[in-house]
């Protein structure tokens, strides 16, 4: 049986630098050597893993992509965990994935030791895992699966996506040949790698094509900008909080500064925004200052990338575009018909090779996530001139902040657990920097009162920074209608 497609294709590319991290260059063979010594120790003498789970958590390097493709070449189901979880969140997707054993840089053991203990799950160092001999890997069929990745929804805890080899691919392809990636291309790496913006569209794609991928452990505005200025990029892909962001600076830099930067990002061939509405206002300054031409794509962590602006021709502000390559779209009304005529907004449903495999052990809500074989996106579109245009989720419960996707309901599971909370009701607020904001009305017991601050500081023990609630309404009872369940749009009224 040959080796799947992408190994193949890193072969190909041999020296070229494929990942810079910590100033250091990284070639592709050295990529394939150190993921075989990886993937033999995962091994420990059996000859597949036969997807077993194996959970990371390190920050976006070469140490991240040699992890993730030893796993995959041993046959593993990749799990990357998220930087920013609280414990009881890795130890949801740990025990949700029956994870068998999770890996971390040196420095972060003692971190994790606690935690690992605890559910009895083996924490190796990168180090302790990169230099046994190679042997004989196992081979793979591209419908195994490959990689988990916890996504929130209109139920409590996230669920995991799984994806196979397959699926992964059919994302990748049809952007490698959507946007015209090729092997002289080089891009920026800030985005978190436990989400397919960060994993598929830039690291996939890049190494697919033989190019070179430029690691940042988080998004460090200004070290980006100098390497921006430096023309070392032909390509860049944020979520549209990091253009506002970086408007922000370019407008407050003296003229010199933003001189440079704005021929830094002039100087590329594309850039590229999604994971959230960009609004036409913020892709009208964004030309403005640097003459680049946005091209914003929708996606979703269950099928990759579905609909996007083309490469050549009009990039509509507003509007998401037309399908990718080998993806179908149709739109369907509330009342489940298939819309044909353009303006009339529906329900998008997607198929194709790009579309995941099922729930992590979730049977029932994969089967309910699907209509006659279309993914139901949850989102709303409709299509205007020949372009989609995203009109928002379907549940109210969704909340999409600074490109992450979260649940209203989990993060109210979760403020329960407060003693002094009664009853509460998150929401997303509409919000210039992060699209939008987590607001949370809260009841309490016993006329008992909560300052935000030290709210603040009982959730982030609990939950990721971008969760907690940024602002606090304490109510005597929460607006309901005549059934008597709470209206959530009324909540967010009394926010001004
Ligand atoms: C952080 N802060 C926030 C939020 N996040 N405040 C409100 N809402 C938020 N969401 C606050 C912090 O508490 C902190 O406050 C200050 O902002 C700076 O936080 P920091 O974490 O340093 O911010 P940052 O590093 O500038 O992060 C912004 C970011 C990041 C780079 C935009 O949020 C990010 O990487 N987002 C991308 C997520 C992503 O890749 N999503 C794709 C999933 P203080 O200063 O008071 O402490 S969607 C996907 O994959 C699908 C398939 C798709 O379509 O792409
Ligand atoms: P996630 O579940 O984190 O993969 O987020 C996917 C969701 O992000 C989609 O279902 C949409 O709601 C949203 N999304 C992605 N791209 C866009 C976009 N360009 N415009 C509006 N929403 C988007």
């Amino acid at each position: 049986m040959p080796e799947l497609e992408w190994v193949r294709r890193a072969r190909s590319f041999g020296p070229r630098v494929a990942v810079t991290s910590d100033g250091h260059d990284h070639s592709y063979d050295s990529l394939l050597s150190i993921s075989e010594a990886i993937a033999a120790s995962l091994l420990d003498g059996s000859t597949d893993l036969d997807e077993q789970r194996i959970a990371f958590l390190i920050p976006a390097s070469f140490d991240y992509v040699a992890v993730q493709w030893g796993i995959w070449r041993a046959g593993g189901i990749a799990v990357p965990l998220s930087l920013f979880s609280a414990d009881p969140e890795l130890e949801h997707v740990i025990t949700d994935a029956q994870v068998d054993r999770i890996i971390a840089p040196e420095d972060s053991l003692a971190k994790l030791r606690p935690l690992c203990d605890r559910l009895s799950v083996p924490l190796l160092s990168v180090d302790q895992i990169s230099s046994r001999q190679s042997v004989p890997l196992p081979e793979l069929d591209a419908q195994r699966r490959a990689m988990i990745l916890y996504t929130s929804g209109t139920t409590s805890k996230p669920k995991g996506v799984v994806s196979t080899h397959a699926n992964i691919q059919a994302q990748i392809t049809t952007l490698v040949e959507a946007w015209g990636w090729q092997s002289k291309d080089s891009i920026p790496l800030f985005l978190p790698l436990h989400h397919v913006h960060g994993i598929v569209n830039v690291l996939g794609c890049a190494l697919w094509s033989g190019a070179k991928v430029d690691c940042f452990g988080s998004f460090d505005a200004q070290a980006v900008l100098e390497r921006v200025a430096d023309k070392e990029y032909s390509l860049f892909m944020g979520v549209p909080t990091i253009y506002v962001k970086l408007i922000r600076i370019l407008e407050a830099a003296d003229e010199g500064d933003r001189a440079r930067y704005a021929d830094g990002f002039a100087h590329m061939r594309l850039m590229v925004s999604g994971s959230a509405a960009l609004p036409a206002s913020v892709h009208e300054q964004w030309t403005d200052l640097t003459g680049q031409k946005l091209l914003e794509r929708y996606g979703m962590t269950e099928i990759g990338m579905a609909i996007s602006n083309p490469l050549q021709g009009e990039r509509r502000p507003g509007a998401v575009g037309v399908p990718l390559p080998d993806v179908t779209i149709r739109l369907v009304s509330e009342a489940g018909e298939l819309i044909e005529e353009e303006n009339e907004p529906g329900e998008i449903q997607v198929r194709g090779p790009a579309v995941f495999s099922e729930y992590w052990h979730k049977p029932d809500v994969t089967e309910a996530s699907f209509v006659e074989g279309w993914f139901r996106t949850g989102d709303m579109a409709v299509l205007e001139d020949g372009y989609y245009r995203i009109m928002g989720r379907l549940s109210v419960d969704i909340i999409k902040s600074g490109g992450y996707k979260l649940s209203a309901l989990e993060i109210e599971d979760t403020l329960l657990m407060h003693p002094a909370i009664r009853e509460c009701a998150v929401v997303g607020l509409p919000d210039d920097t992060w699209g939008e904001v987590v607001a949370v009305a809260i009841v309490t017991r016993d006329g008992e009162h909560i300052e935000l601050p030290a709210l603040k500081e009982w959730a982030t023990e609990r939950m990721s920074s971008y969760k907690i609630p940024k602002s606090l309404l304490l109510l005597e009872d929460l607006p309901r209608n005549a059934m008597g369940k709470v209206t959530k749009p009324a909540i967010q009224d009394l926010f001004d």
